[in-house]
C-alpha cells in the first residue's frame, strides 16, 4: 500500500518553533517511527510552501496513491485551489490538523478540505497522522 503524506506552510518548522502547540518532534524523525511500526506501507512524503505546488502533488498522488494524508497548514482556512484539488482526485484524502483547530482563533474553523476529504482527524499532536494512516491500513 502506498500512503503519501503532504504538509503545507510552514509544517517543515515542526520540532524548531512554537513546541507548546505543536510538538517538538520534527516530521521527518515522526515518520522514521512510522515507516518502523508499519512496515508493509510505502510511504512518499512531501512538504511545500507554495499553494501551486501542493495542488500539483494532489494531482500526481491522487492517481498513484492509495491514500493521502493532508495537512495543508493555514492553507486548509483559505485555499479554494486546494479544496477543488481535493475533490477532483481518484484517491481519498484524509484531512489532518496537529492542533485542535477548533479550540483556537475563528479563522481556523473554516476549512475548504473537509467537505471533500473521507475524514478528518485533528487535536491529537503528531499522533493524528498515525490515526490518519490507520484508516487506511486498518480494514
Ligand atoms: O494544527 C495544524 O496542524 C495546522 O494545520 C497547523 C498550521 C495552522 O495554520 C493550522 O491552522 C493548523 C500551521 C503550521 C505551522 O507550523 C509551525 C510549526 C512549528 C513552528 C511554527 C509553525
Amino acid at each position: 500500500m502506498k500512503i503519501t503524506i503532504i504538509n503545507g506552510p510552514n509544517l517543515n518548522l515542526l520540532g524548531k518553533r512554537e513546541p507548546e502547540i505543536y510538538g517538538s518532534e520534527s516530521f521527518e524523525d515522526y515518520l522514521g517511527t512510522l515507516k518502523v511500526k508499519y512496515p508493509s506501507v510505502s510511504f512518499e512524503y512531501y512538504q511545500s510552501n507554495v499553494e501551486g505546488e501542493l495542488v500539483n502533488k494532489l494531482h500526481e498522488a491522487g492517481f498513484d496513491s492509495d491514500g493521502i494524508i493532508l495537512n495543508a497548514g493555514a492553507y486548509t482556512h483559505t485555499s479554494v485551489a486546494i479544496g477543488d484539488a481535493v475533490k477532483g482526485i481518484n484517491t481519498a484524502v484524509v484531512e489532518v490538523h496537529i492542533s485542535n483547530t477548533f479550540s483556537r482563533e475563528s479563522i481556523r474553523h473554516q476549512s475548504y478540505i473537509s467537505a471533500h476529504a473521507k475524514g478528518v482527524v485533528l487535536g491529537f499532536g503528531l499522533q493524528s497522522y498515525e490515526l490518519a494512516l490507520q484508516s487506511f491500513v486498518l480494514k
